[in-house]
């Protein structure tokens, strides 16, 4: 079979321990690798406690600390010690503060062609640069990956692309994925592999790869591959790990679900608009918009190229005095070859301000605009208020883009720039040995050790809520109608307010739907069970279970809605809620906030997949359905894996 010959066939058949590779079907797959970051990694460990395990079981599992860094008060300080704590107990590796953001820091000292990785981060994905089946999942699918469970997952279609010809000057990698963007929107990727084949992979290094399949997330997919080619061999030489390459391709015969094309010799300058990565439009046609910040950096254009192309093009000029050049590091490795190669200076001496490395302003851990400033970043998301302030403008752009705009102080197409000012585009490219050292990492304490560890928990480390079986009826009220598209940072917000709590439910819970309605979590509290209406997409973005946990902590048992992100969903069901979707789309229109609704015989989930949703309200019926696997019903009848699990083993 033609699909069984694409990398992304191979990589599934390879560690496919349940189901068949049928698209659509539900289909278990053996995760060698587990990558946890601490905003999501608290739980994950909690999670672990909860199942009592004692030590991981995968090859290798590594916590990071990324996201949350700023130190206000002692509580994001007391998550770091809980990690670490967890890490020696469970024989995890541990990277501290500083080390950097996950996925390249992942790929830089850990990644393997051919390894499969479960993380909790949607940009997970972007391991998929090595020829790796990286996929970004909610904690608790992590903590039993950790504890040596499969990792259970829709089969995708396997969506090839074809890159043909080169990139013009002054177009990167970010281009690529934003012309992805462009043509597919949030939702094109959604349950599917994206294969990216062709001779234009010869112009994208390791790092250009990682940029591409990072932003698979933003695409919806569940995953993104690349051949591990020369290119990944030259990477993992630089890197000292040559010794882990293998070549993996597509086989001859290779034929895609879905197939689509891209010259690259065509790609322009593109950047998206607020607030949503999918609303992208030539740099051209926003060009003179003016420009208040611009930050370089994070996972989604963390190579040494994307800094030290942006200090070629600073370099002897002054950025504009209307501009908060931000530069954000995405690891210390790479932070020591800028510093080593002289583009660090550049790029301060040009006015720059320099962060350390980790994702910072790219979850809204400081870095908030100025109200009313448009924010031009290389980040990968621009969802609404994410950057911490709420009436936020971020633009999503490529690090010549926010170079060129950077110096002018205004969206300028870095062609424009160059034009006037006779720049050529730098041709920069790594050292050709890195700068990696090792012992920034902790590695696993021997067993015998880790047994004895003591888990170090301050008063923020709050435990996991217990959730009751689904009953056979629900009845309560709309409390929030929603249209399409709905983030997981709407649901619970991302941003230096909500971050510090990811590791205590009942407060973060206090942030749930706040950025839609203010009163939510007021409202949640004199209806205990309740229903939330949505549109298409509902929960895409951040894999952060949260978003799903501390809604049903506050009484959320059903969400109705047109579609589901891939990740959220799941995390519904592994917390108890039911996700629904309408027969007919249009009924959606029909509900109003507050109305009552009830659905019942849902002890019948395992027989049959449509129920009638009573409005009695407004004396209405509406059909809906569910498409849960028979081992998900299994989860949802016991109120979520974990009590599901509890009853498996009793
Ligand atoms: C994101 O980009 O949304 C994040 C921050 O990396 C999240 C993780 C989180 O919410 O902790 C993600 O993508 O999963």
């Amino acid at each position: 079979m033609g699909r069984e010959q694409t990398l992304a066939g191979r990589l599934l058949a390879e560690h496919l321990v349940a189901g068949r590779l049928e698209p659509g079907t539900e289909i278990g797959l053996r995760a060698d690798q587990t990558l946890t970051q601490d905003a999501t990694g608290t739980l994950v460990m909690q999670e672990l406690e909860a199942l009592g395990l004692d030590r991981a079981r995968t090859e290798l599992s590594v916590q990071y600390v990324d996201h949350n860094l700023l130190q206000a008060d002692e509580k994001n300080a007391e998550d770091h010690a809980y990690l670490r704590s967890a890490c020696r107990r469970f024989g995890l590796w541990f990277s501290k503060a500083g080390n950097g953001v996950s996925h390249p820091t992942h790929m830089e000292r850990f990644g393997a062609p051919g390894k499969s990785l479960a993380g909790s981060d949607s940009h997970t994905c972007a391991a998929g640069a090595l020829g790796m089946l990286a996929v970004g999942v909610g904690g608790l699918e992590v903590a039993l990956a950790i504890a040596g469970e499969p990792l259970y997952l829709r089969m995708p279609e396997i969506w090839g692309v074809r890159l043909s010809g080169e990139l013009p000057p002054w177009v990167s990698a970010k281009d690529v994925v934003l012309e992805m963007l462009r043509r597919h929107g949030v939702s094109g990727g959604r349950h599917r592999i994206i294969e990216y084949h062709g001779p234009g992979l010869a112009c994208l290094s390791a790092m250009d790869r990682h940029v591409i399949a990072n932003m698979g997330a933003e695409l919806g997919a569940t995953a993104t591959v690349f051949p591990a080619d020369e290119a990944i061999r030259a990477f993992l030489r630089a890197e000292g790990r040559e010794h882990d390459f293998r070549d993996l391709r597509a086989g001859r015969d290779a034929s895609y679900d879905i197939e689509d094309e891209i010259d690259l010799s065509t790609v322009e300058p593109l950047v998206a608009k607020p607030s949503s990565p999918g609303n992208v439009v030539p740099v051209r046609e926003v060009s003179g918009t003016p420009v208040g910040q611009v930050v370089i950096g994070s996972s989604a254009n963390p190579g040494f190229r994307d800094f030290a192309v942006a200090a070629a093009t600073v370099r002897g000029r002054q950025t504009a005095d209307s501009v908060s050049f931000d530069v954000n590091p995405t690891s210390r490795q790479i932070l020591v070859e800028l510093a080593r190669s002289g583009h660090l200076t550049d790029l301060v001496a040009a006015g720059a301000r320099v962060h350390q490395a980790g994702c910072l302003g790219c979850i809204g851990m400081g870095q908030a605009p100025a109200p009313g400033t448009n924010s031009l970043r290389t980040f990968p998301r621009n969802f609404p208020g994410r950057s911490g302030t709420s009436d936020d403008s971020v633009w999503l752009c490529s690090p010549e883009t926010a170079a060129v705009s950077a110096l002018t102080g205004v969206l300028t197409d870095p062609r424009d720039y160059a034009t006037v000012h006779h720049l050529a585009h730098p041709r920069v490219s790594g050292p050709a040995r890195s700068a990696a050292d090792p012992r920034v990492f902790t590695a696993p304490l021997p067993e015998d050790e880790a047994m004895r560890e003591e888990l170090v928990k301050g008063p923020n480390v709050a435990g996991l809520p217990d959730f009751e079986p689904l009953p056979d009826e629900i009845e309560g009220p709309v409390l929030l109608k929603a249209g399409d598209d709905v983030s997981t940072d709407e649901i619970s917000p991302a941003g230096a307010r909500a971050l510090p709590y990811r590791s205590n439910i009942p407060k973060l819970a206090e942030f749930t739907f706040t950025r839609l309605d203010e009163d939510y979590p007021k409202r949640a509290a004199d209806s205990p069970e309740h229903f939330v209406v949505a549109g298409e997409n509902y929960g895409q973005g951040s894999s952060r279970e949260h978003a799903a946990i501390t809604a049903r902590y506050l009484g959320l048992r059903v969400v109705l809605a047109r579609s589901f992100a891939r990740i959220h969903w799941q995390n519904l069901v592994n917390f108890g809620v039911l996700p629904l979707e309408f027969a007919d789309p249009e009924d959606g229109e029909k509900i109003r906030r507050d109305d009552v609704l009830c659905v019942s015989g849902l002890h019948r989930l395992a027989e049959t997949a449509e129920f009638v949703v009573r409005n009695q309200t407004r004396d209405e019926e509406y059909r809906a359905r569910h498409q849960l696997s028979p081992r998900q019903v299994d989860v949802l009848l016991a109120g979520g894996r974990i009590p599901q699990l509890a009853r498996a083993l009793r």
